[in-house]
């Protein structure tokens, strides 16, 4: 494992922050045990989010690719086990706002992470960290993009390990949001770095 795509999303909602584009942010052109991270942010897009991802994808030809996504509320870091088939949720920064319908009409219903999610919890959970394993990546744009990734990696038959990683608000976001609990943006790193330790075998 040589090179990693590490990305992360534009605020979206009301959420006026975006964590994952602090943790993409510090952590873009630096190395962590010999894995060169390359970052990028995406913009919240049900058009558009999913087609930069996989532009990005096929520029770096990276190793792996792990996306990550603020899901607001939550309280542990959630590697997600699946991705499905459909787009629905609330409407996205440009306006869309899709009723179920299916982003790939010749896809599988549901296509699941091939990053290693039991490590990577058991990880973070021996560093201290609360985590588990998510069933959910909803509906939204994170399951969107984690279904298009996955997807692509799919139909060319790579054997490239590529899944989702929610988590939760930076004390920056809760402190401006005001009811979601949080993490320090030291801890969030730091957590996302483990997970970044677990693909260092692959
Ligand atoms: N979280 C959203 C989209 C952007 C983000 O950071 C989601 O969970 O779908």
């Amino acid at each position: 494992m040589k090179k990693l795509l590490l990305t992360g999303f534009e605020p979206f909602l009301d959420y006026p922050v975006n964590p994952t584009e602090k943790i993409v942010q510090a952590l873009d052109g630096t190395k962590r045990n010999h894995i060169n991270i390359v970052g990028k942010i995406l913009t919240v897009d049900f058009q558009q989010s999913g087609r930069q991802l996989l532009k990005y994808f096929r520029e770096e030809k990276p190793d792996a690719v792990i996306s990550l996504g603020l899901a607001g509320g939550r309280y542990k870091i959630t590697p997600e086990r699946i991705a499905i088939n459909c787009n629905d949720g609330a409407g996205d920064n440009r306006g869309n706002k899709p009723q179920g319908e299916k982003i790939d009409e010749n896809g599988p219903d549901g296509l699941f992470s091939t990053l290693p999610i039991r490590e990577i919890t058991a990880k973070l959970q021996e560093a201290g960290y609360p985590a588990e394993i998510s069933n959910t990546a909803g509906t939204y744009l994170c399951n969107n993009i984690m279904y298009q990734m996955l997807n692509e990696i799919r139909k060319s038959s790579k054997q490239i390990p590529s899944g989702f990683i929610h988590i939760p608000a930076s004390h920056e976001l809760a402190l401006r949001h005001g009811k979601i609990p949080s993490w320090s943006h030291r801890d969030l790193v730091e957590s996302i770095l483990i997970c970044i330790d677990c693909l260092a075998e692959m």
